[in-house]
């Protein structure tokens, strides 16, 4: 038998290969596994869709690891309520009427667990650097991808493509697949307004009512839409981005269901 050490390798090679023979084409890239990314995936992959996240970072949570100014816990209102049972996230009442607590590592872990158990992929450490486009019509067709240690080496490699039916920029205050897009994409008026500043209950709802469809085959989830159209921020409460998650997975699954290109 071959050595340990060559066996460990050889199963390594052969199941990565394996995992993006079949992640080459998928029905749905989300950008970031933070909490409506992996929101999203979750519902997602449960009504039977190929789905993979790409995580830039080494960790599952994007921003709720911080929680509210590193202190360990985050807050989400009734609204969000079945979406914590849906992923099994246990959650209890404070003073504040109509408000719920979450431990933050919580949070983060059963989300991933939650995407993962459903069927969704989540690869940490690739970072989406372009997205694939088509013309006549227009659409996202994918996305351009990198591991993450060669985009912080400065070193020149060229990517790869994973192409896709969807792809959702699920990448928080940055939202950095649309800011692609606008720049980079030819034929698409797309106008970044920038977040604006705290108003929670506003922001909460409007993330919540603008989550959707940009231009065909590209969707926005989480704090991306607050910087698309220039909504104010909330804070650490966590109720608009599961529910982000939640209807941008139903806006995709209708569009997908529908008569389309492919
Ligand atoms: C691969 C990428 C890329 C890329 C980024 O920031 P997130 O937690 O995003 P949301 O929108 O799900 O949640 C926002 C929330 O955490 C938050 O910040 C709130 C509620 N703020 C309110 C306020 O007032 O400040 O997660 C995004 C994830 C991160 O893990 C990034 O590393 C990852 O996306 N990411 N991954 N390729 N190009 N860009």
């Amino acid at each position: 038998m071959a050595r340990l050490e060559q066996r460990i390798s050889r199963t390594i090679w052969r199941s990565t290969a394996r995992d993006w023979l079949e992640l080459s084409d998928v029905d749905v890239v989300v950008v970031g596994a933070g909490p409506s990314g992996m929101a999203a995936a979750k519902y997602l992959a449960e009504r039977g869709f190929r789905v993979v996240v790409f995580e830039r970072r080494l960790s599952f949570g994007g921003g709720i690891g911080g929680g509210g100014m590193l202190l360990h816990k985050v807050v989400v209102d009734e609204s969000a309520l079945q979406v914590l049972k849906d992923f099994s996230i246990r959650y209890s009442k404070d003073e504040e009427e109509g408000l719920y607590i979450v431990d933050a590592s919580e949070l983060m872990a059963k989300l991933a667990t939650g995407a993962i158990d459903s069927g969704a992929k989540i690869i940490h450490g690739v970072h989406v650097e372009d997205v694939i486009y088509r013309d006549d019509p227009l659409r996202i067709e994918g996305v351009v991808v990198q591991w993450s240690a060669v985009t912080l080496s400065g070193l020149h490699v060229d990517p790869i493509f994973v192409t896709s039916r969807a792809v959702v920029d699920a990448t928080g205050h940055e939202a950095g697949v649309l800011n692609i897009v606008a720049r980079k994409v030819p034929g698409v008026k797309l106008q970044l307004e920038g977040e604006k500043s705290a108003y929670a209950e506003l922001s909460e709802k409007l993330v919540v009512e603008r989550t959707g469809r940009v231009i065909p085959g590209l969707y926005v989830a989480g704090m991306a839409v607050a910087a698309l159209y220039g909504l104010p921020r909330m804070g650490p409460i966590f109720s608009s981005m599961l529910l982000s998650g939640k209807r941008v997975a139903e806006i995709v699954a209708a569009d997908l269901r529908g008569p389309g290109p492919r």
